[in-house]
């Protein structure tokens, strides 16, 4: 179940994740941890040697799980490291995998106080999850978080390309239209 309050709480950018000032960014890292390329590397060379340095000192992510660092030069407080499924053609728990990268890191942010949290689409570059599937997952895991856990007050998809950004008009629109459907069957009840 999803409610309106949460779905206003989600903003769509297209841009660049590392300048944006919100309390975190959501990183897709490795299992290691270590840097690597994509939104991985942006984030490492505009954050500094120093988040490597603290990368080195939590021994690696599960796939699926998340963990925090400060942010050092970057604008945001902090930034939140999770592990995306690799894609192996669906059958191998990625889409679980997936939520639990969005659930995990929302409610890691909660832990540490974070109210407005932006994230890539995880999975999507090099880990190959098909865009339209990885990014209905996004929407309606994190709508579904904020309509649970009302703390987090913003969250932003940060989208690379014109493409992708269609691609999240489109899921975010079909959220809310089922979310109007919802309220209609509840009111005609
Ligand atoms: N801001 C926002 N989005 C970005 C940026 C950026 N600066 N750069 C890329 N994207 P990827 P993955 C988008 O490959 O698929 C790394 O080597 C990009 O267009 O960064 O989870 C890690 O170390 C794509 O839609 O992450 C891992 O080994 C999305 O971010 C592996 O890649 C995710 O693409 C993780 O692969």
């Amino acid at each position: 179940m999803i409610e309106q309050s949460a779905l206003k709480k989600i903003v769509l950018y297209r841009g660049d994740i590392v300048k944006l000032g919100v309390d975190a960014i959501v990183n897709a890292a490795n299992t290691s941890l270590l840097g690597g390329g994509g939104v991985d590397g942006a984030i490492h060379r505009a954050a500094g040697k120093e988040l490597l340095a603290e990368c080195y000192t939590l021994h690696g992510c599960a796939v699926g799980q998340a963990k925090i660092t400060d942010a050092y030069a970057l604008p945001a407080l902090k930034i939140i490291h999770t592990v995306g499924p690799i894609w192996q053609g669906g059958h191998a728990q990625e889409a679980d995998l997936l939520r639990s990268c969005y659930w995990q890191s929302l409610s890691l942010a909660e832990q540490h106080g974070l109210r407005t949290v932006a994230f890539p689409a995880i999975s999507t570059g090099a880990y190959g999850y098909p865009l339209k599937q990885a990014t209905a997952i996004a929407c309606q895991t994190v709508a579904e978080y904020l309509t649970r856990h009302p703390f987090i007050n913003k969250v932003y998809f940060v989208v690379f390309n014109i493409n992708a950004e269609k691609v999240y008009q489109e899921a975010l629109a079909r959220l809310i239209e089922s979310e109007q459907i919802q309220e209609e069957e509840t009111e005609q009840a």
